[in-house]
């Protein structure tokens, strides 16, 4: 039984980078909506720059990706349903979003937008 100690996987190590890699073009995010009224996750954290929100409706019940401040607005997205959203965000800050229909229930989350 060979020993493990020491012993090489046949993948050699990566050089580590000189600079670190530029972020990728578009940052994608996966958000569901679902029958209780909640976005999960409710707070979406990106970096300036292009994003791209999967949305996905679970449950029985439409609902809207709304964020004015950011100028997104999904319009309706029936039950059961995903759509893609892409926008761009030209600076850090605190985006709030919601659901048109549930707002008042408290459907809604924040984009956090950092460095
Ligand atoms: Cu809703």
């Amino acid at each position: 039984m060979a020993s493990l100690m020491g012993a090489c996987d046949g993948e050699p190590p990566k050089p580590a980078p000189a600079t670190s890699p530029p972020p990728p073009d578009t940052q994608i995010v996966q958000l569901t909506a679902d029958g209780a009224r909640h976005f999960t996750p409710s707070t979406i954290s990106v970096h300036p720059g292009k994003v791209r929100i999967v949305l996905a409706t679970t449950g029985e019940m439409k609902h809207t990706f709304t964020s004015p401040t950011l100028g997104v607005n999904s319009g309706e997205i029936p039950a059961g349903k995903s759509v893609t959203l892409d926008f761009n965000v030209p600076k850090t800050g605190e985006y709030p979003f919601y659901c048109a229909y549930h707002q008042g229930q408290g459907m809604a989350g924040t984009i956090s937008v950092k460095a």
